[in-house]
């Protein structure tokens, strides 16, 4: 039995969350096209008969402008610190520019943590993008100086799954320690409560447009879980009272949407019934207060 701790960092919506859930084969962060969706660091683990792999799911890096932004990517430093692997994640559909280019470099730096490269996101690529992606960055898997070598350059799909064995096999290689972490069974660090606010900040973040998806925060005030049923009552909190009546909607159809499909994806979670209640709260400039930070849990 081998066991170990894999990072996995890229800037904002390159499919980090997606490929933890990929090579755990579940969902276990939440994914949405909207940029900076995963806050916080989320431990993803998948347990086999052969080895355990701890995967750690961490915020998009950036330069960040807020409070909230400070903590994410003190979750993301902090997430990633003392991990047996690293993987950087790129989507294969963008420009790489030099800024990316140096991003990457900057992380290879007197690292002596083994690195995989991602390119994600073949599907809509193609092997045209692909392949001068490839091409440009070939030259990262020789080491030059104190800039240490990639162990591979992999191209992925989240989408279709291409790949996502090789590169799982390759991790599994790199997997040196000999005790099980995390009982069998568990698949995330996180409780029960905290998925569940996840969840329901997916589905908001899906129906929301512009600017209000940024600024919603999720406080769950009540979670009553029994034998056959899951209370949960939740706040969305937002930054201002016109976002409140965007999150509310027409007769109160954008929050009835978000809300049947957040209790539907929370009963298959729980395999329970599930009663919702959702509220709306506006918090202005929640993202800069650190009182109202801690209270949505962004803390530490
Ligand atoms: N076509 C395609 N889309 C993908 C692929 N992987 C992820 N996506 C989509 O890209 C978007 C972002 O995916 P996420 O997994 O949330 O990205 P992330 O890097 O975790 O994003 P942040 O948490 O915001 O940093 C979602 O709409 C995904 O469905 C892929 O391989 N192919
Ligand atoms: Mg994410």
């Amino acid at each position: 039995m081998k066991s170990g701790f894999i990072g996995i960092i890229g800037e904002p919506n390159v499919g980090k969350s997606s490929l933890m859930n990929r090579l755990i084969g579940e969902k276990i962060s939440i994914v949405s096209p909207k940029p900076q969706t995963t806050r916080d660091a989320i431990r993803g683990i998948l347990t086999t008969d052969e080895y355990q792999m701890i995967f750690i799911d961490t915020p998009g890096l950036l330069t960040p402008k807020t409070e909230l932004g400070r903590y994410m990517s003190k979750e993301t430093d902090s997430g990633v610190k003392d991990v047996d692997v690293l993987v950087i994640v790129i989507d294969g559909n963008k420009r790489l520019s030099d800024k990316n280019i140096a991003l990457i470099e900057k992380k290879l730096k007197n690292n002596l943590t083994p690195t995989y490269l991602v390119i994600n996101k073949t599907d809509e690529a193609g092997f045209e993008r692909i392949y001068p992606l490839l091409n440009r960055l070939s030259y990262l898997l020789t080491k030059d100086g104190d800039r240490e070598a990639l162990k591979e350059i992999i191209p992925t799909s989240c989408k279709n799954g291409s790949n996502i064995d090789v590169l799982r096999n390759y991790l599994v290689s790199e997997l040196k320690d000999d005790i099980m972490y995390y009982p069998e069974g568990d698949l995330t660090d996180r409780s029960l409560r905290f998925v569940c606010g996840e969840i329901i900040r997916e589905k908001a973040l899906l129906y929301l447009q512009d600017e209000v998806p940024h600024g919603i925060g999720l406080i769950i005030n009540k979670f009553d879980e029994k034998q056959s049923s899951v209370l949960v009552e939740a706040d969305i909190v937002c930054e201002k009272e016109s976002h409140k009546r965007i999150i509310i909607g027409e007769n109160g159809q954008m929050i009835k949407q978000i809300g049947e499909q957040s209790r539907l994806a929370i009963m298959r979670k729980v395999d329970k019934n599930v009663y919702l209640n959702l509220f709306v709260k506006v918090r202005v400039g929640w993202r800069n207060k650190k009182n109202f930070l801690s209270d949505l849990g962004y803390e530490g």
